[in-house]
């Protein structure tokens, strides 16, 4: 507390009880510092203090800090911000500094920590740490821990990092529409033993989506599941940054889940063991391999592997609906019809409407339909053999021989080995798949236990 008696006598007076009782003023508020890019920023490496490898943020950045005494100093601001979600589309988010999701803050085990959060948002907020094992009211609850932060308002969380781990921040004032907003940032806290756990690269992103209709900016707050942007750290698919390793390296993906449904998160090309949620890391003896890791809401995964095998490896939510851009789900399915002259009295009224494939919707991945402003193809994205047909929470696990440590370039496209390549044979053309309502559709159905068919090779 800050006595009648601790205010006489200035600055120097407060300075010195601000490094015994913890409490500032506003004269002492560290620097906000702000970004207006979506590109990955490199990771801070720690000046003093315990050594540690910094985590590197998905399109993101780490929050700066600065040491006041024994303190370590962050200044979130709440406010406004532009996030470009892909190269096309950009979307009005709540943020803080500058970008949704937040910076990332990284600590030490046993640091003492103080973040003030300034509120530029038109409404109040306020800041819970989730996951950190704090003095209750540090805990950020809105009405139930603290008043709420007012527009135009600064308020300081302080606080020991009792433990390492995995962690996450977002609002707990008008949750709902907060985080709908796009309101959330990575915390991670490193052991204060520089060996323990350690890995050569370390990555961090949250889930989240969002509503937007096509050509508008805003999210709409009150969808629960309809969302049409699957996201990580508030981008889509081919705007995720791939994550470039180095081979051998020992690598975390560390994520956290802030939507309204889980997510299944899936790697390609290795298994891995779940090594730590927010609630801290799991024992040796605890942990089984995986090759999905279901995240679940309101939680934090962190696996771990060894990247042994080079290659350029898919890294996906394994809902299929996530790995997909807007798109209307009432959308009919025309597999098997013949489209064409439905196609063509449609475009009488709606000039631009192109109903799904009649062989699937694959043929959407490669076509360049007019777009309407500000909105994203449902699946996209260019590899080098070819569309890749995805969009929302994809991304790709670039491991490469030689890549220098702690560089986060993008490689570019995987150079195989000759002959490692699944590849197509000079064999004679095989009849066409059969079409309900096409030539074969007075074929009788097979019935199950019919033998199946043999295949005629002329
Ligand atoms: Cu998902």
């Amino acid at each position: 507390m800050i006595s009648r008696r601790n205010l006489i006598g200035g600055s120097a007076v407060l300075a010195g009880a601000a490094a015994i009782s913890g409490r500032v003023q506003a004269a002492a508020i560290p620097e906000a510092p702000s970004t207006a890019t979506s590109a990955m920023q490199p990771p801070l490496f720690p000046a003093s203090g315990p050594d540690y490898q910094p985590v590197v943020t998905l399109n993101g950045w780490t929050l700066p800090w600065r040491m006041n005494g024994d303190w370590k100093e962050f200044h979130l601001v709440a406010e406004p911000v532009l996030r470009e979600i892909a190269p096309g589309m950009t979307a009005h988010l709540w943020g803080y500094n500058g970008q949704s999701p937040g910076p990332t803050i990284e600590c030490v085990e046993g640091d003492k920590v103080r973040i003030f959060v300034t509120n530029r948002l038109p409404e109040h907020t306020t800041v819970h740490w989730h996951g950190l094992l704090i003095p209750n009211g540090m805990d950020g609850v809105g009405g139930l821990t603290q008043p709420h932060i007012k527009p135009g308002k600064t308020f300081v969380y302080e606080f020991v990092m009792k433990k390492s781990g995995t962690f996450m921040y977002h609002p707990h004032s008008d949750e709902m529409v907060q985080m709908a907003m796009g309101m959330m940032g990575s915390l991670v806290v490193h052991p204060r033993d520089p060996k323990f756990m350690r890995v050569d690269r370390d990555f961090v992103f949250l889930i989240a989506a969002f509503d937007i209709d096509t050509g508008a900016y805003v999210p709409k707050v009150n969808t629960m599941t309809d969302f049409n942007l699957w996201t990580w750290n508030s981008r889509v698919f081919p705007g995720i940054d791939h994550l470039a390793i180095r081979k051998g390296d020992r690598v975390r993906v560390r994520m956290g889940n802030l939507s309204m449904t889980a997510h299944p998160i899936h790697m390609h090309g290795y298994d891995f063991k779940v090594t730590c949620t927010d609630g801290g890391w799991v024992p040796e003896s605890a942990r089984w391999p995986e090759v999905t890791i279901d995240v679940p809401v309101g939680g934090m995964r962190a696996f771990e592997f060894d990247a042994h095998e080079p290659g350029d490896w898919a890294f996906h939510c394994h809902k299929s609906h996530h790995t997909m851009n807007a798109m209307g789900h009432a959308v009919n399915n025309f597999i098997g019809v013949e489209t064409r002259d439905l196609a063509k009295t449609i475009r009488k009224l709606t000039p631009d409407y192109m109903p799904m494939g009649s062989a699937g919707m694959a043929e959407m991945g490669a076509m360049e339909m007019p777009m309407p402003d500000n909105t994203l193809p449902m699946m996209t994205g260019f590899g080098q053999f070819g569309p890749i047909e995805m969009g929302g929470m994809f991304s790709v696990v670039k491991v490469r021989e030689g890549l220098d440590r702690n560089d986060y370039k993008d490689p570019g496209w995987y150079r195989h080995p000759a002959g490692t390549v699944a590849y197509e044979i000079d064999a004679p053309p095989q009849n066409p798949p059969r079409q309900n309502g096409g030539a074969n559709a007075a074929a009788p159905n097979p019935k199950s236990s019919d033998p199946l068919p043999k295949k005629e090779l002329k």
